[in-house]
């Protein structure tokens, strides 16, 4: 089932997710409607808080080198933690809860995770480039924390600013919609 996308400026975004702790089929039906979610929404991430669901469970399904996003790619993450982290690197971030708007971002280069997959089995897994990129930020979600939190003061202005301009003229698409 395709859910609702939560947007900024919603305050349940800034919720601290909670640990999972049971893994059964809620827990499965949550990933399963989060998968079609993203998909729908042309996503290549997404944590349980972007559809309402605080609890500490990501996904993401990062398209392949014939740019084919398939569905055998797909990774699941329960509870994770960063173990280990190196390097610094940039990459222009977007994010389905604030859609339309793009920056630059710092994370790590490299990390090594600890997390749980969707039966409870305790895994570890090392990333880099756009992997390792989105899970960062999907981490990220867990605490309640958004890409553009990481903005410069003045960036985060700009993005205010545009993002207020696509709020405006997506409400007046809406009403006229309804007219026609
Ligand atoms: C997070 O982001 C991410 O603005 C996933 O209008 C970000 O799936 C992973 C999207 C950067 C790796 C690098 C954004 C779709 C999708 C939009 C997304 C939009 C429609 C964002
Ligand atoms: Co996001």
């Amino acid at each position: 089932m395709v859910l609702n996308i939560v947007e900024y400026p919603d305050k349940r975004l800034r919720e601290k997710s909670k640990e999972v702790t049971t893994f059964d089929e809620t827990l499965h039906t949550l990933l399963d409607d989060m998968y079609e979610t993203m998909i729908d929404q042309k996503g290549i991430g997404l944590a349980a808080i972007q559809v309402a669901k605080p609890v500490r469970a990501l996904i993401i399904n990062l398209p392949n080198e014939n740019d084919e996003q398939n569905k055998e790619d797909l990774i699941e993450i329960i509870n994770p933690v960063i173990i280990e982290k190196e390097g610094e690197v940039y990459y222009q971030e977007g994010c389905l809860s604030v859609p339309t708007f793009y920056e630059d971002v710092k994370r790590f280069e490299k990390i090594k995770i600890n997390y749980q997959d969707r039966h409870g089995n305790t895994k570890e897994m090392e990333a880099d480039g756009l992997l390792a990129i989105a899970i960062q930020h999907e981490m990220d979600h867990l605490d309640g924390i958004l890409f553009i939190d990481k903005l410069s003061y003045a960036r985060r202005k700009k993005f205010e600013k545009e993002y207020k301009k696509f709020q405006r003229e997506r409400k007046q698409k809406k009403s006229q919609q309804k007219v026609a």
